[in-house]
């Protein structure tokens, strides 16, 4: 293609890091720029799989912890087939959590080993790009209280965070730690930089995938 492929940025990290302000943000500054940018989250709750997940969270229905995880990637599978034709039409893709939310949500539980939550989501669409959101939980606290939803404590969310550090070590995977206790718009300048930088190296390289 001419212009070349979009790139497909992930953001990761804990609750509260910021996630969803910084992925709007960049997003809008990426279109205000001119580039073609579009905003993708997991979970994304409007589907039919999304609103069993939603319900979930939202502690209206019990799920056992594997038929859950399945769900959470069968809610990613079930965009690959858009989020590839977008990405080949030079739409770069901004995604607020991923496979690596997944991975790090449910190994966190008792019983379920890295590999086996991998799995599910073997073969996606590889990010060209994971930011982490690293915030203390300190600070995190100081934005607001934890929400009503299930996962929503602290010594869960600290077995989380071990998670997504043994994942983070995997190399193959062009993961970026950003200090996400600066300011929404510093932290959103550097974003931004790096976005943009990753969209010029990988727009004539070809998608990866992830996990294989
Ligand atoms: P996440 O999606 O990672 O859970 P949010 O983007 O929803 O986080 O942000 C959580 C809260 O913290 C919101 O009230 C948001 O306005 C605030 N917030 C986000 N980024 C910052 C920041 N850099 N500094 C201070 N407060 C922030
Ligand atoms: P938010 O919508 O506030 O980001 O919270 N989760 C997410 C999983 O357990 N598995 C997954 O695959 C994903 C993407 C993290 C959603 C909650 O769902 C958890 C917090
Ligand atoms: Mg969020």
């Amino acid at each position: 293609m001419a212009g070349g492929r979009g790139a497909l940025i992930v953001l990761e990290g804990m609750d509260r890091a910021g996630k969803s302000t910084q992925s709007r943000r960049l997003v809008q500054a990426l279109q205000a720029a001119g580039h073609r940018a579009d905003l993708l989250r997991f979970p994304e709750r409007s589907t039919e799989i999304g609103r069993l997940i939603g319900a979930y969270l939202q502690r209206e229905r019990e799920l056992d912890d594997h038929a859950v995880h399945l769900l959470f990637a069968a809610n990613r599978w079930e965009h690959v087939t858009s989020m590839k034709e977008k990405l080949r039409q030079g739409i770069t893709l901004v995604v607020d959590r991923y496979a690596f939310s997944g991975v790090a949500f449910t190994s966190a539980k008792e019983n379920f080993c890295l590999e086996w939550c991998k799995q599910a989501d073997a073969g996606l669409p590889k990010p060209d790009l994971i930011l982490f959101l690293q915030l203390s939980p300190e600070e995190a606290a100081a934005r607001g209280n934890f929400g009503s939803e299930r996962y929503e404590n602290s010594p869960f969310q600290e077995k989380v965070l071990q998670s997504f550090r043994h994942l983070m070590k995997e190399k193959t995977l062009n993961w970026k730690t950003m200090d996400a206790s600066k300011s929404i718009e510093d932290l959103h300048n550097e974003i931004k930089t790096v976005a943009e930088k990753t969209m010029q190296e990988v727009k004539d390289k070809p998608l990866g995938e992830l996990w294989k």
